[in-house]
């Protein structure tokens, strides 16, 4: 087995000082923090969702591995950066205001960093003016907004209709998601994407793109 197996496979048992252990040994070796990026920390990450999609792994696997990717991630960092590394695209991400749920928000923001989104983690309670500004200075692809509260999913139509009328109106898109979201509940708000977990996430955010 290859260094990156192994980095691949480590995380996805979900060994984060392993990972960052095989990391610096293969940059060590020469090895291409692109390769360690795609081909070990990426696609174990491709690997956990597709087990967590098909309920061979729970949520803590999830948070577990993905752990092990950041840990990986911040070996590799400094070499990515060093080189002509793109992220896949940026988004802007944060649970709706008035509402501090964040867990799930967390993993759907590490399942979207695995799979090589950069990603702006504004925390919880973020309003729509603090989505809108972060967009505009980091220069978005998307926001992504999670409410776990029916009280606070009304509050995703501000953003979007405040993206509408503003000058990144067709230059960022809304992806939605939590509990109380559904793909109707989207349709009305006028956001152009909902996923209702983790993986989905990421290939909803791809297919916006
Ligand atoms: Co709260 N809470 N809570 N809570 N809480 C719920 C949501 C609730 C359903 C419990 C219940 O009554 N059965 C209920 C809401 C009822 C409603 O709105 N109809 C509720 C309530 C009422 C409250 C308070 C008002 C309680 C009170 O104080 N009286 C209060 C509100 C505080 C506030 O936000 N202002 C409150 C507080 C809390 C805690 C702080 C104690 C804690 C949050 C801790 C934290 O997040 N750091 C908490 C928790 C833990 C829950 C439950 C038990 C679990 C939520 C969770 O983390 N699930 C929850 C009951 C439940 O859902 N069973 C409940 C696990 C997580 C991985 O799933 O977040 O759904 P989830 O994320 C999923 C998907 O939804 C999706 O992907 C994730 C992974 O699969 N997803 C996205 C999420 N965001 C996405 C974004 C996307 C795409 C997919 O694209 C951008």
């Amino acid at each position: 087995m290859s260094l990156i197996e192994e980095i691949r496979d480590t995380l996805v048992v979900g060994n984060a000082p392993k990972v960052a252990e095989l990391a610096e040994k293969s940059l060590g070796e020469g090895g291409a923090a692109l390769e360690i990026l795609n081909e070990g920390l990426v696609k174990g990450m491709d690997i956990v969702a597709e087990k967590w999609k098909n309920g061979e792994y729970y949520i803590p696997n999830v948070l577990i591995a993905a752990r092990a990717m950041k840990q990986g991630m911040a070996i590799i960092k400094p070499k990515l950066v060093e080189g002509d590394y793109k992220a896949k695209a940026v988004a802007v991400a944060g649970t709706i205001k008035g509402d501090l749920h964040d867990i799930g928000k967390n993993l759907v923001v590490m399942m979207m960093e695995g799979a090589g989104f950069e990603v702006i983690d504004l925390g919880t309670d973020v309003t729509a003016e603090k989505f809108l500004q972060t967009a505009k200075e980091k220069n978005a692809d998307l926001i992504l907004m999670s409410a776990l509260l029916t009280t606070t999913m009304m509050s995703m139509k501000d953003v979007v209709n405040a993206l509408k009328s503003s000058d990144l109106a067709g230059k960022v898109k809304t992806m939605i998601g939590g509990a109380p979201i559904t793909q109707k509940f989207a349709d009305e708000i006028g956001a152009d994407g909902y996923a209702p977990d983790g993986s989905s996430a990421v290939e909803c955010a791809e297919n916006l793109l």
